[in-house]
């Protein structure tokens, strides 16, 4: 399945940005309940860990890039590779171990990367994709390329040495770099009241004279602003921009995760505070759409998915014979 080429612009520009922005966050919902499912059945192998709660942050944010601009992503990464313009089938296919997979079967959730679309990688190395970022927006720099290049991390991210090195780099030398957390406000079960001593995670870019500014995480219209405001500063060469999305994850860290660390009551107020809903509610105040052109927007996004799915699952396994080919294909060829 090819993906439609990604629109860039504000969520509410015309109804076709309205299209686009509900359609990619509810692709990103209707996936990771796919993958959820998926697992639940046994079909699909290792760990995984849903964004579900979170789709409005790497949607908004990934509409306030070019297709040439570049993102970092994390183990948490499902929804920036679908925002960026990922093909769902090779994403599908990459977590049941099928060779038309994005690693051929090899990688992953975890190593799912798309540099046709920019997607520089997933990361299982918490902060592992900031000075990855970092490089690439060196090197954006100093071949005057124009690209962007985001880094979307959580905030357990953020006490890693790894976010403090890159973000220091990035400032010092100006680097079109946008550092992107989004605070779901748990580091497995660790809170951010237990992991900072800070209030707002916003505050750490003072250190490093970066700028930073806390979004509503849950609401891609604000998302988007914030990002094209950073994006701009990014290509006029004025450096870095932290932004801090505040959101929540519904579901548990991984699929080991019992919960126990948060109540009922916490995740049920969150659940209220939907992206999706709250877009659909702002697509019918600007009347750009009435309400059965969303519903079929809606379940246009779960046949994209049922379609992917089907055709990964009939896909070609990947064979345990061409582990290594498959690994040092780049480098040996
Ligand atoms: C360097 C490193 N330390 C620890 C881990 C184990 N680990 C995996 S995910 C995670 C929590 C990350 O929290 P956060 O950055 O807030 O992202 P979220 O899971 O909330 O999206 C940890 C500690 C790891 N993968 N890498
Ligand atoms: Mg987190």
């Amino acid at each position: 399945m090819t993906t439609a080429p990604l629109l860039i612009g504000h969520p509410l520009a015309s109804k076709e940005h309205a299209r686009h922005a509900l359609l990619y966050m509810c692709r990103i919902r209707k996936f990771e309940e796919a993958v959820e499912d998926l697992f639940g059945r046994g079909m699909m192998h290792g760990t995984m860990h849903l964004s579900i709660g979170q789709e409005a942050s790497p949607t908004g944010m990934c509409m306030a890039l070019n297709l040439t601009d570049q993102i970092t992503s994390t183990h948490r990464g499902h929804g920036h590779c679908i925002a960026k313009g990922a093909d769902l089938t090779r994403m599908i296919a990459e977590l049941l171990g099928k060779e038309i997979g994005y690693c051929g079967g090899r990688g992953g959730s975890m190593h799912i990367a798309d540099v046709d679309t920019g997607n520089l990688g997933a990361n299982g190395v918490v902060g592992g994709g900031i000075p990855i970022a970092a490089g690439a927006a060196l090197a954006s720099k100093m071949m005057k390329s124009g690209k962007v290049v985001v880094s979307f991390f959580g905030d357990g991210a953020m006490n890693e040495g790894a976010f403090h090195e890159a973000a220091n780099l990035a400032a010092i030398w100006k680097l079109p770099m946008i550092l992107f957390c989004e605070n779901n406000k748990y580091g497995m079960s660790s809170s951010t009241e237990k992991a900072f001593a800070i209030d707002n995670l916003k505050d750490r870019a003072l250190g490093y004279g970066i700028p930073s500014v806390n979004v509503d995480g849950n609401d891609v219209v604000a998302v988007y602003e914030q990002a094209q405001i950073a994006a701009d500063r990014a290509r006029n060469g004025e450096g870095p921009t932290l932004i801090v999305a505040e959101t929540y994850r519904w579901k548990g860290h991984s699929r080991s995760d019992k919960n126990l660390y948060r109540t009922k009551e916490e995740i049920e107020e969150w659940r209220l505070l939907d992206p999706i809903p709250k877009f659909v509610e702002k697509i019918l105040e600007s009347k750009l759409m009435e309400q059965s052109e969303i519903d079929a927007i809606q379940a246009e996004a779960q046949d994209q998915v049922i379609a992917a799915v089907n055709e990964a699952v009939k896909a070609k396994s990947a064979e345990p014979s061409g582990l290594l080919a498959a690994v040092f294909k780049e480098i040996s060829a």
